[in-house]
């Protein structure tokens, strides 16, 4: 909804990861005028449609839509973003099938790059809904020793420079810096910052930290295109149980 800039290049990547993929998909690109109610409709008929297999609504939504009301509006089976409190218990008892696709992507650069979690000291930056509280759910599920540090947390630096893997996911440009990382840690930048410039930045000061990191994502290139590709699988998911269901 709206025109968020942002939000309007990572739905065209979405839609393109579609493309690529042979995924069919539809997209409702709605005023930002668009009242709740009308925007609830849209998503219940999706709920119904048999041909549609997930519904994401991209966020942020405009000030007068309430989006706990939206997300608690999709259908669970179709909700590939895991946003709904259905998925988000689930993710909580740890037996799942949608997996929110930022810290999904999260895991699989660490699964992929090698790097065990078990016993590994996990800080986690941020504590939204979307990222933080989930990633660190799932580095739990993996049996790392998680810690989550938010803009309250007292001598933050302390805590980031325990981590063996630290994930930053504040969306504040260069917010961790060098200083604050354990020589040899792993460090996934999930912030994506614009700047003035219109260049984008992480919340990682880059420079400084891939001098003691042993392993660093950038950005852009980094976990943003794995959200995507989580997207996809999550996508792939829904219709394979809803085959199976229906
Ligand atoms: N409902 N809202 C819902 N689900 C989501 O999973 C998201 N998110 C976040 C914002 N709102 C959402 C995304 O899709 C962030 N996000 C997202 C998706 C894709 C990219 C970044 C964030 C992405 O493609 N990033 C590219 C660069 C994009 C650019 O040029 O601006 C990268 O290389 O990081």
């Amino acid at each position: 909804m709206g025109d968020d800039p942002a939000s309007r290049v990572y739905v065209n990547n979405k839609k393109k990861a579609c493309e690529e993929l042979g995924i069919y998909s539809e997209e409702y690109a709605l005023s930002e005028d668009t009242s709740e109610e009308e925007l609830l409709k849209l998503i219940h008929t999706l709920n119904e449609k048999r041909d549609i297999n997930g519904i994401l609504v991209q966020l942020p939504v405009p000030k007068h839509i309430n989006e706990e009301t939206v997300i608690n509006a999709i259908s669970p089976k179709k909700d590939v973003d895991a946003f709904h409190p259905v998925n988000v218990g689930k993710i909580m008892v740890g037996n799942f099938d949608f997996v929110p696709c930022t810290p999904a992507g999260v895991m699989e650069l660490i699964k992929e790059s090698g790097i065990d979690v078990r016993g590994k000291e996990c800080v986690v930056v941020g504590r939204s809904n979307i990222v933080g509280k989930p990633q660190a759910m799932l580095l739990l599920h993996q049996n790392g020793t998680v810690t989550i540090c938010h803009s309250k947390t007292k001598n933050l630096k302390e805590k980031t420079k325990q981590a063996d893997i630290l994930v930053a996911a504040v969306g504040i440009p260069n917010f961790i810096t060098g200083d604050m990382i354990k020589e040899g840690a792993v460090v996934i930048d999930v912030g994506i910052n614009r700047m003035a410039d219109k260049k984008l930045v992480g919340d990682v000061e880059f420079e400084s930290a891939e001098k003691v990191a042993s392993a660093i994502t950038p950005v852009p290139g980094g976990v943003g295109p794995m959200t995507i590709a989580m997207l996809m699988k999550n996508t792939v998911k829904a219709a394979i149980l809803q085959h199976e269901l229906n």
